[in-house]
Order: C-alpha cells, then structure tokens, then sequence
C-alpha cells in the first residue's frame, strides 16, 4: 500500500488520473490531492470520501511516495524536483523532463524498463507521441521501424477543459445562429475548421507539438535514427486524437503479417474491416484505454511501407492511464524500494 499525491487533480488530466487510480484499485494506503493557488481549495472525491485540494507547498509532499502530477511544464519545472527532493517518485505528464537524459520517458508497452533508471522523475510521453508508438512497437521489433510519415488530428481535450470548452461554445453561437466567441485556446475559430497547429511554430516550420513527435518517439523506442515526419492538426472533435500513419520498415510486412502482430500485442485493439464500415473512431475509442488501430494496407509504390489509422483517447491513454500504467509497472519492478 502506497502514499499517493495527485497533483493537478482539478485539470482533465488530473481528474481521469483519480478515476482511474479507483478503477484499477491502486493500492493507496493515504492519497492527497495538490494544484496551485488557483484551484486549492475546490473538493475532489476519491472511493467515495470529499477531499479538499491543497495548494503546493514544500510540506505537502511529506511521506508521499507516488506523485502523479499533471501541470503546465513550468509548474512541473518547479515543483517535481521538490517532491522528487523529498522522497517521492514523480510521474510528470507535462514536457518539463521529457527529454533530460536521466529522466526516463516511459511507455509500458515500449519501454517499460526505463522505469529503473529513475532518479525521482519519470516522465510521461505527450498524447500524440504515446498512441503512435503502442502501435509501430510490435512492427519494430518483427521488421525495425525506418520511417514514419504521420498526420494527426487531434481532439480539442488535448487543450484540456479550456478546450472542450472553446468547442462547446462555438457550437453554442452556431446553433443559436449568433456570431462565434473569438477563440482563445486556439489560433482560429475550431468550429468548422481542421487547424494544421498545435502550439507554437519553431524557426524550421515545425511546431512544437511535431517535434515532441520526433524526439519522443527516438527515445521511447531506443532508436535515435528513426525517421519521423509529423503534421500535427487540431480538429474540431471532444475526444480522442486520430493519426494517419505511414510506416516502412528495414523488412517488408504484409497486412497480414501486421495484423496478427497487432492482435498479439498489449494495449492495441485491431478494428479493420472496412466493407464493414469497420475501423477505429474517435467515438469508440471515448473511455477506453488501448490505442485501436484499422485501414491497414500496403503502400502502393514501396513493398517496405504499411498505412494504418490509429485512434485512442488522449486523455485516458494518451495521459492518465499511461501514467498510472507507469506507477504500477513501478511497483512491480521495484516493488521494495520506490
Ligand atoms: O494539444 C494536444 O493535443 C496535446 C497537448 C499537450 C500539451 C499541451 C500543453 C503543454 C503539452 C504536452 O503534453 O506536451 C504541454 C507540455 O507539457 O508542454
């Protein structure tokens, strides 16, 4: 049994995160619920008891053992060292360590080992990255990943509530024939429209959001020659994030062959039969925690090179349930000394 903290516990995020430490009866010997000023003092309830949030403080994380944060990367900036300073091993959701080369970036399903060379931090992947690499794992170890060429399209949960938020309101204007609420949480009015951004744009044309694709995924795999090519887009849908993926690999495999790699590995559901009108969607996706994946078939030119669809709820595996995932695996590795 284990001393639990949530921090970030008001946020999307951090609100699944507590749902799922019941669903899949963690074992929680104390748990504390943290965020910053702003939400500090607003009630969660956790196994049926109200508890009310506490704002971040050196103290708060004393006798902790478990944090699952999820904050802005600044807030995690800040306060993972502290709780990790204080005994406790952090999981942080935010990009804030992802790439620190003693900060293990962890997806059970890839890399579950990792794990072990914490030093008080482990970070969670971004949403985007998390799903994608589920889905080519079994492929690299069967053939070696070479090249990916892939375009999301991504849900506005992904801006967390602030986003869904945006989306609903819009709708709202739209229905009542008024003029929109200008958007906040996005460069341009989400209703309507497919919006190829997703945070800021670097000097090299590619936006953050894509490079977290390119970097994350060299490091989860263990393999920093792999080829990514992300277009990351913003589209006007509550949950899930989709993802149009090209793959080739140093040795061709048949759809066949992917199929049955695909059924035989964890956390991945195949939904392809397309005469059946049969693939993955956002709206079946909703709730669940594997990555789905469907519209399988060769490419037309390169005999090294599969396309697939890949759905999977960005709040649920895509976060919460990756980093929950990783507090278990935690347990089972270490299960003395955490
Ligand atoms: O927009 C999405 O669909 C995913 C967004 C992720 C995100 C949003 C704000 C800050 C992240 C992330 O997880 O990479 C961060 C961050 O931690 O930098």
């Amino acid at each position: 049994m284990r001393h639990v903290a949530v921090v970030g516990a008001s946020g999307a995020v951090g609100e699944r995160m507590i749902r799922l430490l019941e669903e899949r009866e963690f074992p929680i010997a104390s748990i504390r619920f943290l965020a910053s000023e702003r939400s500090a003092g607003k009630t969660v309830t956790f196994r049926g008891e109200s508890h009310t949030i506490r704002p971040l403080a050196p103290e708060a994380f004393e006798g902790v053992e478990i944090v699952l944060s999820s904050t802005p990367a600044s807030v995690s900036r800040e306060w993972s060292p502290v709780a990790a300073r204080a005994g406790a091993v952090v999981v942080d959701n935010s990009s804030a360590f992802r790439m620190e080369p003693d900060v293990p970036l962890v997806v059970p399903e890839v890399n579950p080992r990792d794990i072990l060379k914490h030093r008080g931090i482990i970070a969670n992947p971004n949403c985007s990255t998390i799903q994608m690499v589920v889905a080519l794992k079994p492929l690299h170890d069967a053939a070696r990943v070479r090249r990916v060429v892939v375009s999301t399209y991504q849900s506005v949960s992904g801006a967390g509530q602030k986003g869904i938020t945006e989306l609903d309101r819009q709708s709202e204007a739209a229905y009542r024939g008024e003029a929109p609420p200008s958007p906040s949480k996005f460069p341009h009015p989400i209703l309507g429209n497919c919006i190829p951004q997703i945070d800021d744009f670097l000097p090299t044309g590619y936006t953050k959001e894509e490079m977290k694709m390119v970097n994350e995924t060299r490091k989860i795999m263990g393999d920093p020659t792999i080829e990514v090519s992300p277009t990351c887009v913003r589209v006007p849908v509550p949950f899930c994030h989709s993802e149009s993926i090209l793959v080739e690999t140093e040795r061709p495999i048949s759809v066949e062959e992917a199929r049955a790699l695909w059924a035989d590995a964890p956390g991945v559901t195949v939904v392809d039969d397309p005469l059946a009108r049969a693939y993955p969607l956002a709206t079946t996706a909703a709730e669940k925690d594997d990555v789905f994946v469907g519209r399988i078939r060769p490419d037309l030119g390169r005999p090294n090179a599969l396309l697939f669809w890949c759905v999977s709820d960005n709040l649920r595996k895509g976060a919460a349930t990756n980093a929950v995932q990783i507090a278990e695996k935690l347990l089972e590795l270490a299960p003395v000394e955490v």
